[in-house]
């Protein structure tokens, strides 16, 4: 259910405030303020009456008189702006001091610090904008590379919203058909009518399957995949985590035990982020901070998205990384066959004797490197980002799961047209969680504070 007026009401009557631009110093620094009190404070700051959508250059008075700085004043009153309250920017000079010292004149003045994502969550319940594009807000700018950015602004400007309320309306109109021959059940439902709702429930279960496909990559891009190196000392974790950084990230040495804590390096492979993490090597050590090294890099496994096992082809009587009494096979794994320049071994993908996707490359050599990044791409199930791709979020996608076995089941009771109309309602039902039509508070809590202050 959209949030009814007293929600509005007692949404807006607080005024919020915030930089809206990182800490540390710059040319500018925008404070940004959304609520009933803007035009006030605007006055009491400034000693103007700002008119609307009009950069004033102005000074920012405290109380005392002393000029705190001299910026730009620009105010949108409501509901043309982005909260949909009035709001009022202040564009300072972009240093810590002068921002903190005019935020504090501000909240001295009445306004209220904003918690993180208020003033998007304040669009959302406005009617500003809906939920997806309220997350896209917080995707886009949390976007690691170009592609995530681009599918984050269709979602944006509303793309996958539409398709959503597209496929929601038509299911709510097959709902009027079915719920009419409920009311004249008495009636034998026409046979022409029974092949059309059926026709459309396939219909909708294909319209929403391959939203879930479009949506699945989509899914990575926004939150990237976090990959650890793993394996013995000195079998070129390193070395593979440079050449797949392309960049000189770790320090390479001969000598065993030269990586002790972690080290990460993000790449983009076809717009998806990967945070590679290089671990120190695994063996029995009582070196106290080799030890604590091996700790952290079995933890960095537990969490990880997909763990890549490194082995020296060169050495094959290395301790096998199992028989240290780690079982890393639970997780997703690649096992790489490093230093095949020194071996023979044909480059590229193939298995290992456990069934296990492997790749034999030279870290050193870089042959073989393309063929790692293709197998990371498909662990990770990313087949790479088309124009069509859709920036969505887990619980999107199992929104559009849960819709879609509601259709199942609509289906399977397709002889009791009260079942039926149930089954679809709860379908649209899910459809409507996506857009944020039927939400709870908790979900929107969970979403908004995610996002960083000042948006
Ligand atoms: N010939 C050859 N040597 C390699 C290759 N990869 C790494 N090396 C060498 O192997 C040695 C160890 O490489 P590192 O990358 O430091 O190995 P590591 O697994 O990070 O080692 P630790 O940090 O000690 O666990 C270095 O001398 C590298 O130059 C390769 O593909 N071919
Ligand atoms: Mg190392």
């Amino acid at each position: 259910m959209r949030l009814d007026q007293t929600d509005l009401l007692s949404a807006s009557t607080r005024t919020i405030a915030a930089k809206a631009t990182p800490p540390g110093h710059g040319g500018i620094g925008i404070i940004r303020l959304s609520g009933p009190d803007c035009l006030r404070i605007a006055h009491e700051l400034t000693g103007r009456q700002l008119k609307a959508r009009e950069a004033t250059p102005t000074g920012f008075h405290g109380r005392g008189g002393d000029t705190l700085d001299y910026g730009v004043a620009i105010l949108f009153k409501a509901p043309a702006s982005y909260t949909g309250e009035d709001v009022l920017e202040l564009h300072c000079h972009g240093g810590p001091v002068i921002m903190d010292s005019v935020l504090a004149e501000v909240t001295a003045l009445g306004a209220d610090l904003a918690r993180p994502g208020e003033f998007t969550e304040r669009a959302f319940l406005n009617g500003k904008m809906d939920l997806t594009q309220a997350e896209a807000v917080a995707d886009l700018i949390n976007s690691q590379t170009e592609i995530a950015a681009r599918s984050a602004i269709k979602s944006l400007v509303g793309d996958f919203s539409r398709e959503i309320s597209e496929l929601s309306s038509d299911l709510g109109d097959l709902r009027v058909l079915v719920e009419a021959n409920i009311d004249f059940s008495e009636e034998p439902v026409r046979d022409i009518e029974n092949r059309q709702i059926k026709k459309k429930i396939e219909e909708f279960k294909l319209i929403i399957g391959e939203l879930i496909d479009r949506s699945k990559p989509g899914e990575l891009l926004s939150t990237g995949a976090e990959v650890v190196l793993i394996g013995a000392p000195n079998v070129g974790k390193s070395s593979l985590l440079n050449a797949l950084a392309r960049a000189e990230r770790a320090i390479v040495t001969a000598t065993p035990g030269t990586t002790r804590d972690l080290l990460e390096a993000t790449i983009s492979l076809e717009g998806l982020a990967i945070r590679l993490i290089d671990t120190a090597g695994i063996r029995n050590s009582e070196d106290e901070i080799e030890a604590e090294g091996m700790r952290r890099a079995i933890k960095a496994t537990e969490r990880a998205d997909l763990v890549v096992e490194v082995r020296d082809d060169s050495q094959v009587d290395s301790e096998d990384l199992n028989t240290t009494g780690n079982d890393f096979c639970k997780k997703r794994k690649i096992v790489v066959y490093n230093k095949c320049d020194l071996t023979g071994r044909a480059f590229g993908e193939s298995e290992d004797q456990d069934g296990f996707p492997a790749v034999a490359i030279s870290a050193t050599t870089r042959q073989g490197i393309e063929a790692m990044e293709r197998a990371l791409q498909e662990q990770l199930g990313y087949q790479g980002a088309r124009e069509d791709t859709i920036m969505a979020r887990r619980r999107h996608i199992e929104a559009m799961q849960h819709a879609s076995s509601h259709l199942l089941q609509a289906a399977v009771n397709f002889e009791s047209l009260d079942l039926l109309a149930e089954e679809l309602r709860l379908a649209q039902k899910e459809l409507g969680k996506i857009t944020g039509e039927t939400t709870t508070e908790d979900l929107l809590g969970d979403i908004f504070s995610t996002f960083c202050i000042g948006k």
